[in-house]
């Protein structure tokens, strides 16, 4: 059986900090931006904000 984290970005298997830097790097994109990761936009807003980034904090340390 495969989980799928959903914070999971690099699909390691492990929601930690190189997921956080991942994040980082596409910060403040919305939908059409160079560079924008629909799979990092977690609620779907079109944009990767605040809200996104405390989705991604309640993920964070989960391991599949
Ligand atoms: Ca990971
Ligand atoms: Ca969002």
């Amino acid at each position: 059986m495969t989980v799928r984290l959903i914070a999971d970005f690099n699909d390691d298997g492990v929601v930690d900090t190189s997921d956080h830097l991942l994040f980082v790097a596409v910060f403040g994109l919305s939908e059409g931006d160079d560079g924008f990761n629909a799979d990092m936009d977690l609620d779907g807003d079109g944009t990767i904000g605040i809200p996104d980034f405390l989705i991604f904090v309640d993920n964070f340390g989960s391991s599949a």
